[in-house]
């Protein structure tokens, strides 16, 4: 059964590039409600265990670093269906590919920095959310 949570980092190039307020305010009108969020900076061995499933792939090095090159902003979001709309909302990993109107499109340069991540399975977001937050931060009542 589908949950109705999902991970999202505001990654360092959303950060940077001062489009925080913006991305947060077309999630939010997409109907995601936040549960959880921070703003914290990445080591590069917290982004690698993140990205732990990329490690033999070329570009993981550069993932790394580019996640810890500066402050992110992780959120716990919620909706029904929240894994597959939130990816339908952010589009394609290269921007190039991604949909009109989506996060990427709107707001990324590339590939490699993209602007944000979501999770990919129920089962991720869980792991993923658990990578970043305690229970005790998950806002419990959200009404
Ligand atoms: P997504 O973030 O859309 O789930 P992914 O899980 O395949 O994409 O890859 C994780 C991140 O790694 C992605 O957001 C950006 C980076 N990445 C993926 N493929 C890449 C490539 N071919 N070159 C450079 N960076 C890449
Ligand atoms: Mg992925």
């Amino acid at each position: 059964m589908a949950t109705n949570r999902t991970l999202t980092i505001l990654k360092p190039d959303c950060v940077r590039k001062n489009h925080v307020g913006d991305v947060i305010a077309h999630i939010q009108k997409a109907g995601f409600k936040i549960v959880a969020m921070k703003m914290t900076r990445l080591t590069a061995a917290t982004a690698g265990g993140f990205y732990e499933v990329h490690k033999e792939r070329p570009f993981y090095g550069e993932l790394c670093a580019f996640m810890s090159s500066g402050p992110c902003v992780p959120m716990i979001l919620e909706k029904e269906n929240a894994v597959a709309d939130f990816r339908k909302l952010i589009g394609a990993t290269d921007p190039a590919e991604a949909a009109e109107g989506t996060i990427r499109k709107l707001y990324a340069d590339s590939k490699g920095e993209n602007i944000i991540h979501g999770s990919d399975s129920d089962e991720n977001a869980a792991i993923e959310s658990a990578y970043f937050f305690a229970k005790s931060e998950e806002v419990a009542n959200l009404a």
